[in-house]
């Protein structure tokens, strides 16, 4: 076991469960090449321990995060595949530590050994959500992007470009849907990867109560309490895509279930309307 697990050894879970969601993104095949990223806010974990890191590469950031001063992030690497994150988080991940002042970081584990290792393209995006977490006092430390592809189809069509429309047609593939994502998921419109755009737009579709934003086009972007619970809402939304496509291929507009339906599910399962 690494000097770092031994001396921080709860890390050793989250590092274990990162690689897990790894594997099954890349199964799934929504990790094509190296698309995809996942940050977790691992601050928590690491207080009460005697952290033995082992480097200290300091990068500026673009903008400037104050609140998140202080923090340790476990973050994927820009143009690193979540299929090798799955076999070695060290070397396709890092832990860094934000300036108390919040205007740059320090790699302070992982990143292998090149000294190009940069954390995700998506980093000003997963920034904003963690800080945006910590001003809720959410306990929801984990945000997973990544391409899920049934998903991704239906922000082509003109009728799912609302989330209206979109949340109404997921809902009502499958009772699960409504009972996993209550809230519905949240759109953002078609924006640069890893733009500052992109990451307030996403911002604003969090505003809106949403905790699984589909960037159009793009890709899907979730938070949780941990990985698997950020996959799982991806999960369960993708099937519903799947269920509907494939019903769409088969010459059927299903009309899904009902209003009247879902409302039973609602009042049934106690969940936000
Ligand atoms: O990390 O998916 O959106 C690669 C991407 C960018
Ligand atoms: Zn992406």
């Amino acid at each position: 076991m690494s000097e770092l697990y031994l001396s921080c050894p709860p890390l050793a879970d989250y590092v274990e469960e990162i690689s897990e969601v790894a594997g099954y993104l890349w199964q799934k095949g929504w990790a094509e090449c190296n698309g995809g990223n996942l940050s977790v806010d691992i601050s928590h974990i690491l207080e009460g321990h005697e952290c033995r890191f082992e480097k200290e590469e300091h990068r500026g950031l673009d903008h400037t995060y104050s609140p998140l001063g202080g923090h340790y992030f476990l973050v994927t690497g820009s143009g690193y595949r979540f299929r090798d994150l799955a076999r070695n988080v060290k070397d396709n991940a890092c832990i860094l530590r934000v300036d108390n002042d919040g205007s740059g970081y320090t790699i302070v584990w992982g990143g292998g050994n090149s000294p190009n290792f940069r954390p995700t393209s998506e980093f000003a995006s997963h920034l904003s959500i963690h800080k945006l977490l910590l001003d809720r006092g959410s306990d929801e430390r984990v945000v997973l992007h990544t391409h899920p592809t049934e998903l991704i189809a239906l922000t082509h069509f003109p009728e799912y470009k609302s989330e209206s429309a979109i949340n109404r047609a997921l809902w009502g593939m499958l009772p699960e849907v409504k009972v996993i994502i209550p809230c519905g998921v949240g759109i953002v419109p078609y924006a640069l990867p890893g733009s500052q755009k992109l990451a307030e737009g996403t911002i604003d579709a969090f505003n809106r109560g949403h905790s699984v934003i589909l960037w159009e086009m793009h890709g899907c972007l979730a938070t949780g309490k941990d990985a698997i619970e950020a996959f799982d809402q991806i999960d369960t939304l993708n099937k519903a895509a799947e269920i509907l496509l494939l019903c769409r291929a088969a010459g059927q507009h299903p009309s899904g279930i009902s209003e009247v339906q879902l409302k039973e599910l609602v009042k049934a399962f106690n969940l936000k309307e």
